[in-house]
């Protein structure tokens, strides 16, 4: 085994996006493609002797030749241990806490996360700092920065080691650990929630199916549900995870999450629905013929804190991402807790939980997660919902319904625009952005415009700005429209278009959710001519 230097050239376009660097697996496939971006990563952190690196991924096909590429690429940069997970597997939020239980230096997720994978699917990698969140835009810009002047890699000659056996190896002067990738994680959610009372419901009777998308979340939604809550087994659906997802996009919505949903809309359905994404980070909540809409998981949640034993203190206050949609923040305003506003991707997220300024966050984007670590989670909002389902003894309908008439409803939705010509999108995107000093006061039907913005952010903590968040047009009865690009996507781009419009009166809580916000696509139309441009007549996918 010897150390080795390798001369290489720089790649384009290595610049991570909302969450790491994600592009096509043939693009990560070419020579000095992945090398690059971990060399770059290494070089922005300094000198790493001593210190632990966490590393793993959702499974997805190239995982394991990756997994293989950073472990000999850590030991030439001088780490000292790396805790892979077996087989290579770590979901999102579990390579977070062993990051923070382990006090690691930082860690590698491997993952495109909802993207879907296989030999011509998508790859991703991402770096997290040592509070065990993604890093931050500041660590992001100087790894891109890295990635274009590097010219050289350091990497070992050493042998492929066994990722499939826990125990201990020796590269060069590196220790490698393969860990169990579940034991950690199902120690902290067991310090959470209310166990006890989850595994009365179960024993009761009470009927659920976790749907595992063949991404990385079986093996653990299996160990905690099926194993430590007693839950039949046959409760996890799709738990193996496959290389290629079994074709699917592992994205846990009503649309890409169609078998579940018709099981939880059929006769004899489940008491309770759930479904994770690739990594694990994500989660989708059902109840029998309703499925709950991430911003209201997020509210419900917030407003029924006290009932899983680790947040019996309460809310410090919370955060959600712009588009995300203002139910929690009549949630926050009940409570007197504060409610922070962030742009897009959970990165914004740490320093506001490292400062103890909020204990819970959400996205619209089947995203929720506090700050018992510092990814978004899956498997604990899952958790949360069984603890509250069996402490409040009532079904998933009744508690929206119920939270519905005490707060008011948030019609809302998000139409996405796949496959679009970028340059297309960047007009459209810069022609929206010059109407917006002009659309203060204006009316457009029912509404009158209050505001009209691209979304600026200046981190409360450590003064950072982030500016072009989204385009945002809020009315005056507090109905919004929020425009933004995906930052995720690998094909041309993806526009994003999120309606949203508060109804108080429980009278008319009933209402088709698509016609309720008709009124509001039809005026984002009018400004942005977001169809007429792209050519596409209709949304590709509406969740
Ligand atoms: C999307 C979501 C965003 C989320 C991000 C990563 O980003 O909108 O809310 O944080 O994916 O989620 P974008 O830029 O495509 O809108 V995950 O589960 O893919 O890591
Ligand atoms: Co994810």
């Amino acid at each position: 085994m010897t150390i080795q230097t390798i001369t290489t050239q720089p790649f384009a376009g290595q610049r991570p996006g909302t969450s790491g660097l994600r592009k096509k697996v043939t693009e990560f496939q070419q020579p000095g493609y992945l090398e690059n971006f971990v060399q770059a990563i290494f070089n922005s952190l300094g000198d790493c002797a001593g210190q632990t690196l966490v590393v793993g991924g959702d499974g997805r096909y190239f995982n394991r030749t990756a997994i293989q590429v950073i472990l000999r690429m850590a030991a030439a940069h001088g780490f000292a241990r790396v805790l892979v997970g077996q087989g290579g597997i770590l979901s999102t939020p579990a390579l977070s806490c062993v990051i923070r239980k382990h006090g690691a230096f930082g860690g590698i997720v491997l993952s495109a996360s909802h993207n879907p994978g296989g030999p011509d699917g998508d790859f991703g990698i991402k770096y997290n700092i040592g509070n065990g969140g993604p890093a931050p835009e500041k660590i992001t810009e100087a790894i891109y920065a890295q990635t274009q002047v590097l010219t050289q890699y350091a990497t070992s000659d050493a042998a492929d080691l066994d990722l499939d056996r826990q125990g201990v190896t020796q590269l060069e002067q590196m220790q490698v650990e393969v860990i169990d990738p579940v034991l950690d994680y199902a120690e902290l959610m067991g310090s959470l929630f209310d166990l006890d009372a989850i595994r009365a419901l179960f024993a009761g009777g009470f009927t659920m199916r976790f749907d595992g998308m063949h991404a990385v979340s079986g093996p653990y939604a299996r160990a905690i549900l099926e194993g430590l809550l007693g839950a039949p087994v046959g409760t996890v659906i799709n738990g193996n995870p496959l290389e290629d997802f079994g074709g699917h996009h592992p994205d846990p919505n009503p649309v890409n999450a169609a078998q579940l949903i018709a099981m939880m809309d059929g006769a004899d359905a489940p008491d309770f629905g759930a479904a994770s994404d690739g990594d694990g980070d994500r989660n989708m909540i059902v109840g029998p013929g309703i499925a709950v809409t991430p911003s209201d998981s997020l509210a419900i949640i917030a407003a029924n804190v006290t009932a899983a034993p680790g947040y019996a203190a309460g809310l410090k206050g919370v955060a959600r991402s712009m588009p995300t949609s203002m139910a929690t923040d009549r949630v926050a305003a009940a409570l007197g807790v504060p409610c922070f506003e962030t742009p897009t991707g959970w990165k914004y997220f740490g320093n506001l939980m490292d400062a103890g300024m909020v204990n819970l966050c959400g996205e619209e984007s089947y995203g929720t997660g506090s700050d018992h670590i510092r990814e978004k989670d899956g498997i604990w909002a899952v958790l949360f919902w069984l603890n509250l389902l069996a402490v409040s003894n009532k079904p998933v309908a009744q508690i929206v319904q119920e939270h519905w008439s005490r707060f008011g409803r948030n019609y809302y939705s998000r139409h996405d625009y796949e496959a679009v010509d970028a340059t297309i999108a960047d007009t459209m995107m810069a022609d929206l952005r010059a109407q917006l000093p002009a659309l203060a006061g204006q009316q457009f039907g029912e509404f009158t415009v209050q505001l009209a913005d691209d979304f600026v952010y200046t981190d409360p903590v450590d003064g950072a700005v982030a500016t072009k968040q989204g385009v945002r047009i809020v009315m005056e009865d507090g109905s919004r429209i929020v425009l933004r690009l995906s930052g995720t996507g690998t094909e041309g781009a993806t526009v994003r278009l999120y309606l949203e419009r508060y109804e108080a009166d429980p009278a008319r809580h009933g209402q088709d959710v698509q016609q309720a916000l008709g009124p509001l696509a039809a005026i984002a139309e009018q400004l942005s001519q977001l169809r007429q441009r792209s050519g596409h007549t209709a949304p590709t996918v509406v969740t």
